[in-house]
């Protein structure tokens, strides 16, 4: 493209007239600081209910031969939580610990009976009554004539182990867990299957001062965590999301409601090249194939620097700056960006530019946020715009690996053993990713400004 062209296109998108056929070095340059925050709020990457026994239509609770199975993906480093009502207590469920139970062990996937990594808990939100016996129990509570049961008065989620102090200063000897459950995991490649069991005698297992109870559990959550406590802490007060009443009462919608919003890819984005320019499509083209100028190893591996170096040599009037950014706010030096962090730069532009910036979706095979191909507009005639840009932003796919789930694929950045690697992708253009392939919003993990330097107002 002719720079005669490019110029004029640029004064064509951005309304201006005066810069045609001027040396844009005569105008004073602007200074832009540009602000680019990760602000992906996801505690776990997959959550959801189970409440619907296998083999049945209609919710409800487990009894003896019956289970709960959930199916789900998941990759190396990633760890499985669930709760689940104990239904005869109070406010008693089976969870694994509150980091949840490894999926892999040095890679290798965990798999079989899995029982010994489940636990009984207390919510530590009412009395702890006999079970089955107790007026406030889940069997009795529906019965009972004095209303729910009082506040436990130990106000934390904690592990229960025989024998079970009750608050009327009695204990209770429960069953074990294995008596009571078997948990298993199978697994295929990526897809992981948990079945909950319940193998436990309505006449033997659970045996009461009013004799032997039913062992029932109850519909529960599910969740898929890289890191944290998804559910609830050991010895810190229930969040109040809603395990509560999962615990209580056997109900699962509140807390899967409540933990869905917080669910999704917390990926990192990776340092970038930003480029202020008079040029059509700087970095990309949407419909053709990469450049193999750098963007690929961006794309794929979140390495900013060779794209950096060869825009820089290419740097001229159309493309008037090119800048790395690497160094989150506050940090000494260069990383991805997590989520709650910022990269910030300050660049200077004349009307008539337009900025254009790269990051990638850390977890992905070759996806990255950028601005569209053009970039986006710096000026309104010779006024500078500020503001946020990021409902500009676009995420797409460079085209150039096999697209996987993100955070989950083989070949994804977290999951591949060596930068640069992953199958080719089946279509080679640079494209936007679609919402059939990745759902949420760009704003959903970026948020960008433009703000003005040296307290200058639009
Ligand atoms: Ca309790
Ligand atoms: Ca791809
Ligand atoms: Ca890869």
């Amino acid at each position: 493209m002719s720079r005669l062209f490019a110029t004029a296109l640029g004064c064509l998108v951005v309304g201006c007239t005066a810069e045609v056929g001027t040396t844009p070095t005569a105008v004073t340059p602007t200074q832009f600081k540009v602000r680019i925050e990760n602000v992906a709020p996801y505690k776990q990457l997959k959550s959801g209910i189970f409440n619907v026994p296998v083999g049945k239509s209609a919710p409800g609770a487990i009894g003896p031969g019956d289970a709960f199975e959930v199916a789900f993906t998941a990759a190396r480093g990633q760890r499985l939580s669930f709760a689940s009502m104990f239904g005869a207590s109070n406010d008693w469920f089976i969870a694994p610990e509150a980091k949840g139970l490894a999926l892999f062990d040095n890679g290798v996937a965990v798999t079989g009976d899995i029982t010994d990594k489940v636990f009984l808990w207390d919510v530590g939100t009412e009395v702890d009554e006999e079970p089955a016996v107790g007026p406030h129990t889940g069997p009795k509570q529906a019965s009972s004539t004095d209303g729910p049961g009082a506040n436990d008065p130990n106000a934390t989620v904690r592990r229960l182990v025989n024998p079970i102090p009750l608050s009327n200063g009695g204990s209770f000897m429960a069953p074990t867990v294995a008596q009571m459950v078997k948990v298993t995991l199978t697994n295929r490649g990526s897809e992981f299957r948990l079945r909950i069991e319940n193998v436990a005698s309505d006449t033997t297992t659970l045996l009461t001062s009013e004799g032997p109870k039913p062992v029932r559990f109850s519909p529960g959550v599910f969740a898929v965590t890289t890191a944290g406590d998804p559910l609830f802490t050991d010895g810190q007060k229930d969040r109040g999301l809603g395990l509560e009443f999962i615990a209580e009462m056997g109900n699962p919608t509140d807390l899967g409601a409540a933990i869905r919003p917080l669910t999704g890819v917390a990926t990192g984005n990776s340092p970038g090249v930003l480029v202020v320019h008079r040029e059509r499509a700087p970095l990309f083209a949407l419909g053709e194939q990469d450049r193999g100028l750098g963007l690929e190893r961006i794309a794929e591996d979140g390495q900013a620097q060779a794209l950096g170096d060869m825009l820089k040599k290419l740097q001229g009037e159309s493309l008037s700056k090119v800048a790395v950014f690497d160094t989150p706010v506050g940090k000494e030096n260069p990383s991805a960006l997590p989520p709650g962090a910022a990269y910030e730069l300050t660049v200077s532009a004349v009307p008539g530019e337009r900025l254009s910036f790269v990051t990638m979706f850390g977890w992905s095979n070759d996806w990255f946020f950028g601005t569209p191909e053009s970039g986006v507009q710096l000026f309104d005639g010779d006024q500078p715009l500020y503001g946020p840009i990021t409902g500009e932003l676009k995420l797409y796919d460079l085209g150039s690996e096999l697209s996987e789930e993100p955070g989950v694929g083989p070949n994804t950045g977290p999951q591949q053993l060596e930068p640069n690697t992953g199958p080719l992708d089946t279509d080679r253009r640079v494209r936007e990713v679609s919402a059939d392939q990745y759902a949420h919003f760009v704003s959903d993990h970026l948020q960008v400004t433009l703000e003005p330097v040296d307290g200058a107002r639009r």
